[in-house]
């Protein structure tokens, strides 16, 4: 049943079908766990984007179905506390995130922002195509505890390692933890420009970042 679903709805975001796409969430929502129909629609623009590298699917087509995507993860918001175990005594821990200059991919940003919130985080959103001063002032003028970074091409990955450098310049490098992720990121990435964390998604973000407990950083 789950894997019919996942099936269904990444074939629905391949025929850059929204009203199939949206139907499926809702329908899935009673059948399947949160995690896993998120899982399906990053999928489903996944394999998008793989067509639209071999030519056999365009930017417009990549627009309307990340813009139905997103009004189907807007679908399962309202689900969403209960499933990442909403914790009272996180509102005291402050994120900083946002998308790194010139990249205008938010949809994976938005989730990991939503997810945090949801789970109790106080998540100060600052868009997409940020710049590295930008990130590194608003993290300086909330007394941020955690610095999110969401890059999603080779080309504006630099930047994240860019914050690092600015925090470290700053002096402020030690007060606040970075956490990372995007489609080009990863583990290595992150230790090589080190970053505190790296998390492939929304889920394991909040799993991640709930250790920040651990760390003491409140
Ligand atoms: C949708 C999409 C678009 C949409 C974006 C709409 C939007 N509002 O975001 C549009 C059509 C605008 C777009 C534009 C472009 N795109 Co595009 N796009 C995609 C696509 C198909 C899906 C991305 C997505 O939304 N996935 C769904 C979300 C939920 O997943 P996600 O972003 O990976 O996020 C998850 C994790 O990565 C992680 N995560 C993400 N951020 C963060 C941050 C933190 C802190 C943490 C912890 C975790 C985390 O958690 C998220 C949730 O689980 C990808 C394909 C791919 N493989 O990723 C290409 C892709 C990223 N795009 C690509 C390209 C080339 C472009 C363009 C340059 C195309 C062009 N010629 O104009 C432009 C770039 C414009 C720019 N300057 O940014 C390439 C990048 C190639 C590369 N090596 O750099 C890809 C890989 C497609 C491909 N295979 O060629 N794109």
């Amino acid at each position: 049943m789950e894997n019919d679903l996942h099936q269904r709805i990444v074939q629905a975001i391949l025929d850059v079908d929204e009203e199939k796409t949206l139907n499926l969430t809702k329908k899935s929502i009673e059948k399947m766990p949160l995690e896993k129909i998120i899982s399906a629609l990053s999928e489903g623009l996944r394999q998008m984007g793989d067509l639209f590298e071999k030519g056999e699917r365009f930017i417009p087509e990549l627009v309307i179905a990340a813009e139905f995507v997103n009004k189907a993860f807007k679908i399962l918001e309202p689900h969403l506390s209960p499933e990442v175990g909403k914790a009272g005594d996180l509102r005291s821990v402050k994120v900083v995130i946002a998308t790194v200059e010139g990249d205008i991919h938010d949809l994976g940003k938005n989730l990991v922002a939503t997810m945090l919130s949801a789970a109790g985080f106080q998540v100060i959103d600052l868009g997409k195509g940020v710049s590295s001063k930008t990130i590194v002032s608003k993290v300086k003028k909330t007394g941020a505890h955690v610095v999110g970074l969401s890059a999603l091409l080779t080309t504006t990955m630099a930047h994240q390692e860019e914050v690092i450098n600015l925090l470290i310049e700053e002096g402020i490098r030690e007060k606040v933890k970075v956490i990372i992720g995007g489609a080009p990121a990863s583990q290595v990435w992150a230790e090589r420009i080190g970053a505190d964390v790296y998390a492939e998604n929304a889920m394991e973000a909040v799993r991640k970042l709930k250790e920040i407990i651990d760390w003491g950083v409140k």
